[in-house]
């Protein structure tokens, strides 16, 4: 494989889950951060929805977070994907749910009132209850004691759950299972590392910025 470049903006949790699984399987790859506020033009004329990552492999312009991580899954080991078809299907199926999952919990974040805040962390609640039932009784992780791609496409969403945690503000109270598994993802280095070094302050900066409900709950801790 030739070495491939990720394109990614640095707050974005769809990039995050590629960086995961390039960090995992330890490929050497190169990154370039855009504003996707000012798009570049390089960048519009090669990503077809305008959305990050885009992975470039050779010529080839790969998009899709799920589908970059299955060819990175099956092009180096370990794989983290099942290789039974009824199971991978299975993950599939979840990994497709976490996406939706991830605009769930951006509606929270960005819920301009408290009436609104309320009508979308209802839902972000119901739907994690939704995977925890999924959970693996022991875990750690999804499927049990090995990573798979559904744990690398989970560990942005409790990443940002566990920095608002910190901060005072809980986005959605989280059950012992999974707890268990934020605490599993997070204590790994290859989830760590797979955030630039100026990723909190940058997250809560835009926060500071924004006109939502989340920054009046962040503040009223912090004071
Ligand atoms: N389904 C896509 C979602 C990617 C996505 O929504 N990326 C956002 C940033 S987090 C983006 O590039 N948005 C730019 C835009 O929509 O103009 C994936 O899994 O890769």
């Amino acid at each position: 494989m030739s070495k491939a470049h990720l394109i990614s903006f640095k707050l974005c949790p769809f990039v995050q889950r590629s960086v995961i699984t390039l960090n995992t399987k330890k490929i050497d790859y190169d990154i370039t951060y855009i504003d996707l506020q000012q798009k570049p033009d390089w960048f519009l004329a090669i990503s077809p929805f305008g959305k990050v990552p885009v992975l470039q492999v050779g010529d080839t312009v790969l998009f899709e977070s799920a589908v970059i991580n299955e060819y990175l899954d099956e092009t180096t080991p370990p794989a983290l994907h099942p290789a039974d078809p009824l199971q991978k299907a299975h993950h599939r199926a979840w990994i497709e749910f976490g996406s939706g999952l991830l605009l769930d919990q951006y509606g929270t974040m960005t819920a301009p009132d408290a009436a609104s805040f309320a009508e979308k962390q209802a839902r972000f609640a119901a739907n994690l209850a939704r995977v925890e039932a999924q959970l693996h009784p022991e875990g750690p992780y999804f499927a049990g004691d090995q990573l798979s791609l559904v744990d690398t496409a989970y560990a942005p969403l409790l990443m940002r759950n566990a920095l608002l945690a910190r901060a005072g503000v809980t986005l959605v109270p989280l059950s012992e299972r999974l707890q268990r598994w934020t605490d599993a993802l997070l204590a790994r280095p290859d989830v760590q590392q797979s955030v630039p070094e100026d990723f909190e302050k940058l997250f809560f900066e835009g926060l500071h910025k924004s006109e939502t409900h989340l920054k009046e709950l962040v503040a009223a801790v912090s004071v």
